[in-house]
């Protein structure tokens, strides 16, 4: 029995977004989504799982994009963007939960296409029922949403050129943003966990043969750095014609002596630190110029009862203090791209979400990144993980009252004092 279905109208689809978006998402553990792979597990399972889950966590990240200021809002790139998730959503409604029973998992729709094969060379209204499965469905969403980050950095381009930026902005595009971004790595991790899984024949990956999708169960954390260093190392002896050595350390308190490994996203873990090896070889670059001896990157790696701590430290020259959040903020680092025919392209710069992003992919399981500087010697940027896969759950953001208060409340007068400059003359308090 074939069921044909029409698309969804886009006047519904308002509906569905308030219908989802009063679910809450449901975060996984790293057991959990290990389950998932295990042999038990089938794809109905998954299938049920995301036919509800991807809907929720959509939806709850469109209700905040419309929270976003209007002329933010009106730029063509976030608009593009916005339309992305619609669509998406919409194609994962079109497989219904009530068919989880049927064996394969399919759905028919018919659509219209201008078909130029006409023999009068007339463009000609053809109908073609097609066919597509719930993964391949999944595919074509998670490459849809490919370019969403450079596409946002272009809108918050746009937004700035026409209308320059206040701090009120600055504030709620930086919680909007890392939000948004952190919903997106956790729906990826959905897509791809599923795609990785059910997409081919064998739920093995032939890269990878003893991950579980995209998690590693015994991830080596030093063979990623290393990874991430040679990488970080080329890219810095083609700009600067030198590279400064790896030190690299282990401390194992709980395996004495053992390589130290973790449940974990080898792939995040290679984000993060490749980010921090180019800012560490850029700022020892940068200071030592020409000279042909350069300090090392040194990094350590240690194993505790709660965190595995991985520490990256450089002798650079360090940040001040007062500019250590800029690099963290996404506004602030907005800049058109990098022309490509730029005769000096800088390699190691990017567009400045590096440290943004690494910063959300070490907290979307719990952990954390951070930057200390000595300024006038180096700086230390640490990633800190969970130990404990129980411990490593999905910190993900949720539409409610409070998240709307942030974009709404209006920003009174700050509670410390503005710091006011000295008096020019001192001796009017001499007097006194
Ligand atoms: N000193 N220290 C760092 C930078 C400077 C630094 C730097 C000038 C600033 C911006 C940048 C790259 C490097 C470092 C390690 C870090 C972060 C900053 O992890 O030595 O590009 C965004």
């Amino acid at each position: 029995m074939r069921f044909l279905r029409f698309l969804r109208s886009s006047v519904s689809i308002g509906k569905d977004i308030d219908y989802y978006s009063k679910f809450s998402p449901s975060p996984l553990s790293m057991k959990q989504f290990l389950d998932f792979g295990s042999e038990n597990a089938c794809e109905k399972t998954s299938f049920t799982f995301l036919r509800q889950e991807l809907p929720v966590r959509l939806a709850n990240i469109m209700k905040e994009i419309n929270l976003l200021p209007d002329n933010l809002l009106r730029t063509p790139s976030v608009r593009l963007v916005q339309s992305w998730y619609v669509q998406s959503l919409q194609e994962i409604l079109e497989f219904k939960d009530k068919n989880a029973d049927n064996e394969k998992v399919t759905y028919e729709y018919v659509f219209i296409s201008l078909d130029f094969t006409f023999p009068h060379n007339s463009p000609c209204l053809t109908q073609h029922v097609s066919s597509i499965s719930f993964t391949d469905a999944v595919i074509k969403i998670r490459n849809r949403h490919n370019d969403v980050i450079p596409t946002m950095a272009q809108g918050l381009v746009e937004y700035k050129e026409a209308h320059g930026t206040d701090p009120v902005v600055s504030q709620n595009v930086q919680y909007f943003l890392d939000r948004f971004y952190m919903s997106r790595i956790s729906i990826r991790m959905l897509l791809n966990q599923h795609t990785l899984l059910f997409g081919g024949k064998v739920k093995v990956n032939p890269a990878h043969p003893k991950q579980i999708g995209s998690i590693d169960p015994h991830c080596r954390v030093s063979e990623v750095v290393k990874d991430a260093y040679e990488n970080a190392r080329n890219l810095c002896d083609r700009y600067y014609m030198n590279s400064p050595e790896l030190l690299l350390e282990e401390y194992n308190v709980k395996d004495k002596g053992k390589p130290i490994t973790m449940v974990y996203v080898p792939s995040h873990l290679y984000h993060m630190v490749f980010e921090l090896f180019k800012n560490a070889m850029r700022a020892t670059m940068e200071l030592y110029g020409d000279t042909m001896d350069h300090p090392p990157v040194r990094v350590q790696v240690g194993l505790g009862t709660e965190d595995l701590t991985v520490k990256v430290s450089d002798r650079g020259g360090g940040v001040p203090l007062r500019k250590i959040d800029r690099l963290f903020t996404y506004t602030y680092s907005t800049a058109p791209r990098p022309s490509i025919d730029g005769s000096r392209a800088a390699p190691l710069a990017g567009y400045g979400y590096g440290l943004p992003i690494s910063r959300l992919y070490a907290r979307y399981f719990q952990g954390d990144l951070k930057l200390y500087s000595l300024e006038g010697y180096g700086t230390d940027a640490v990633i800190y993980i969970r130990a404990l896969s129980t411990e490593s759950i999905e910190r993900l953001p949720v539409y409610n009252k409070s998240a709307w208060k942030h974009y709404k409340t209006i920003h009174e007068a700050d509670d410390w004092c503005v710091p006011s400059r000295e008096p020019k003359d001192m001796t009017t308090f001499r007097r006194f």
